[in-house]
């Protein structure tokens, strides 16, 4: 770590920059971890941090998870400390359009990291995120639970006109995350069919920002879920994600899982304490189930796997036309 220090200073002073970054992937979806060199975003707290990256700071964002640097599916965690009392470390995620408050895969790979780094040990710890603390638990050095932020639904049978696609009739839904939730897809839900999934689901964001169909406090509806059967036993549903930069979750999106779940106890169909094993468009899976806590709020828990698959830095030479990425 310290080798790495020295080098990140030494090419800031030759006319380099650098950051030290952690590549995982949980399910298939890419998370990028900033472990050294990225902005100083002061001690307070995260929702506020988040702002400050965003007004100040977004180059970093640019060049860590643009193209040609990274895949579009590729969520950023810039690694913060001195968050909330109690907490092991904290998160700001973003992604190839901006910020994210919640990031269910995002924290799975972020604890695979950690763990990697010889930083987080067995068991269970608090990470800050600017959509709150969430408590993990580190099963083994891949395999994560988090339980995640309350969720709920917040509108249904909320029907947006999609164009071509006709009237489209879904669930709003938070799990760290605004979700227009459609439980029957308007396209089958196999791999083949990801252009034609990405395309409706692309219309139905599109629309919804058009009509003004929106979250709590106004707030953009920037993901849309598909449900439906899987046929793999021992399976209870498939989806498709389309994120907010219009790449979709290769994993079953930790956040539209609690979501997904959070309208299912609200339609009587899941109960408190049962297993839900949701499947991705690319067949990686997660195993979820919820609580209630003592408020009586929907408390989603979601287990899945993540694997670190590089531990490299970037650099940014003078010069570089594409250094804060294509597009
Ligand atoms: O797992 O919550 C998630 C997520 C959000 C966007 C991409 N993945």
């Amino acid at each position: 770590m310290e080798a790495v220090s020295r080098m990140v200073g030494q090419l800031a002073g030759s006319g380099l920059t650098a950051m030290r970054v952690i590549d995982s992937h949980t399910g298939g979806e890419p998370t990028r971890v900033i472990i050294e060199g990225g902005p100083d975003l002061g001690s307070g707290p995260l929702p506020e941090r988040k702002k400050h990256f965003a007004e100040r700071f977004d180059g970093f964002r640019l060049r860590t998870v643009l193209e040609p640097k990274c895949s579009e599916a590729t969520v950023g965690a810039l690694l913060c400390d001195d968050v909330a009392p109690g907490c092991n470390a904290g998160a700001i995620f973003f992604n190839n359009t901006g910020y994210l408050d919640m990031c269910g895969h995002g924290t799975i790979g972020l604890a695979a990291t950690l763990a990697y780094l010889g930083r987080l040990e067995l068991g269970q710890h608090l990470i800050d995120t600017p959509a709150g603390i969430v408590r993990i638990d580190l099963l083994s050095p891949n395999k994560v639970t988090v339980e995640n932020v309350p969720s709920y639904c917040f509108r249904k049978d909320v029907v947006v006109d999609a164009g071509d696609l006709g009237p489209v009739t879904g669930t709003i839904a938070w799990g760290g995350n605004w979700f227009f939730l459609v439980d029957q897809s308007p396209v089958p839900l196999l791999a083949d069919n990801i252009p034609a999934l990405t395309e409706a689901a692309t219309r139905i964001k599109l629309a919804l920002a058009a009509q003004s169909i929106r979250g709590a406090d106004e707030a953009e509806i920037d993901h849309v879920e598909f449900s439906g059967p899987s046929p793999a036993p021992g399976v209870d549903g498939r989806n498709f994600v389309l994120c907010p930069g219009l790449a979709y979750d290769r994993s079953p999106c930790g956040t539209g899982t609690s979501a997904k779940m959070a309208h299912l106890a609200e339609t009587g169909r899941l109960e408190p304490g049962r297993t839900w094993v949701q499947e991705s468009i690319i067949g990686s899976r997660f195993h979820g189930s919820y609580s209630y806590d003592e408020h009586h709020r929907l408390i989603p828990s979601i287990t899945g796997e993540a694997f670190v698959f590089a531990d490299v830095r970037l650099v940014s030479q003078p010069g570089d036309p594409f250094e804060h990425g294509i597009g």
